[in-house]
């Protein structure tokens, strides 16, 4: 039974226990006046607002066509890119899903247990010394981008969008759009202007990621957040899981990893097209987590690599039916197929892959996302220990 492969491939994780060899600041919230310093932040709206989650596993799914992946072959070659990763804060680390750097070249990171993390480079060209930077309490830290006055935004999950001051102030900066709850904060980007484009992944799921895959219903957005004024609103609606965000270099588009369709979308913020979405990269490799964008206008995506059994899934609604029937959450979490071949591309600003960096060995953890900085490819992951990087050649 097909429902039953799925299961039978994968032990069940075991969460490990984090140390932590720094003192945590202390968290306030408050109205943050070093924050306030850059963007005179408005008051946070706290009027009532409807949470759109979901109560249980869905009852209803839609199911979809994908294309057969890529060859392997080209830009898209399987190489040893990726191989005999250095790694850093293995013992600290689990689940660092994003990295950034600021201004100074600081490593920044978020773990699975709420902290921030940052990591100055050493004199050996290492970010080798993490130390907390704040805990969020009762979220996660998805999505991390520094504003232009050197604040850290922190895609929160639950919680939303917060800022953190270079001191350690934490503050919630928004929480809610249209009266509903932002409900998985997953990834950010900030235009030149100040505003914060924002991906909340799943209106119906929040964190709760494998039920929106075997649904297949469009219940991810994109919400722009305006520093200034406090307002939020809805960019773009009706996604397939919307996860990395960035903003174009000429500002005119912003671009979105849709997730469940393995995809990246571009939304026209400018220009005869504003206000469109079209779909911008279609086909990738993986199922699209953190993107990024470096100073050439390079498009660096990673993600969970698709496998026949994922793509099967997508096509079969029963499958998936028979999948949420038959297991617990639990089980559906511990058993989606990650494949242990982990890859990057590398698109131009056409969208034309040009490049892919490979491990298929099985030697790296899963990855989520991909940072080019200097010489550097840094690596990060939702699941695993530490990061990671590799030279870009
Ligand atoms: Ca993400």
């Amino acid at each position: 039974m097909k429902t039953l492969k799925w299961m039978s491939r994968f032990a069940v994780t075991t969460l490990l226990t984090l140390g932590c060899d720094s003192e945590e600041p202390d968290v306030v919230e408050d109205d943050a006046p070093s924050l306030t310093r850059c963007h005179p932040f408005a008051a946070r709206d706290t009027s009532p607002a409807r949470s759109q989650r979901a109560a249980g596993a869905p009852t209803e799914v839609n199911a979809w066509t994908t294309p057969a992946p890529p060859a392997y072959e080209g830009p898209l070659a399987v190489n040893s890119g990726l191989e005999n990763a250095e790694r850093f804060g293995e013992t600290l680390l689990r689940g660092a899903e994003d990295i950034v750097f600021d201004a100074q070249g600081t490593l920044y990171t978020g773990t699975q247990d709420g902290t921030v993390w940052r990591a100055p480079i050493d004199a050996e060209g290492r970010p080798a010394t993490f130390t907390a930077l704040a805990t969020l309490p009762d979220a996660r830290p998805l999505g991390l981008a520094f504003d232009s006055c050197g604040n850290l935004l922190v895609a929160a999950g639950r919680r939303g969008l917060i800022g953190i001051s270079a001191d350690g102030v934490v503050r919630t900066l928004a929480d809610r759009v249209d009266g509903t709850l932002i409900e998985y904060a997953d990834e950010l980007a900030v235009a030149a202007d100040g505003t914060v484009y924002l991906t909340d992944a799943s209106t119906r799921y929040s964190s709760a990621w494998p039920y929106d895959f075997l649904e297949g219903k469009p219940n991810g957005r994109v919400v722009a957040y305006e520093p200034t004024t406090g307002e939020v609103r809805v960019l773009v609606d009706d996604i397939y899981f919307a996860n990395g965000v960035a903003v174009t270099a000429d500002e005119s588009a912003v671009l979105i990893a849709e997730t469940f369709r393995g995809r990246v979308l571009r939304h026209w913020l400018s220009g005869a097209r504003a206000g469109t979405t079209e779909p911008f990269v279609e086909n990738l490799p993986v199922t699209p987590d953190n993107i990024t964008l470096d100073a050439q206008g390079h498009l660096w995506t990673t993600g969970y690599l698709r496998t026949d059994e994922l793509d099967a899934l997508s096509g079969s609604a029963e499958q998936r039916l028979g999948l949420l029937q038959n297991f617990t959450y639990e089980q559906l979490v511990a058993g989606f197929p990650i494949a242990p071949h982990v890859l990057v591309t590398v698109h131009d600003a056409q969208g034309n892959l040009v490049r892919s960096f490979h491990d298929a060995t099985g030697g790296l953890f899963p990855l989520s996302t991909a940072v080019p900085q200097g010489a550097w490819l840094y690596v990060g992951t939702l699941s695993g220990q530490g990061i990671a990087r590799v030279p870009v050649p």
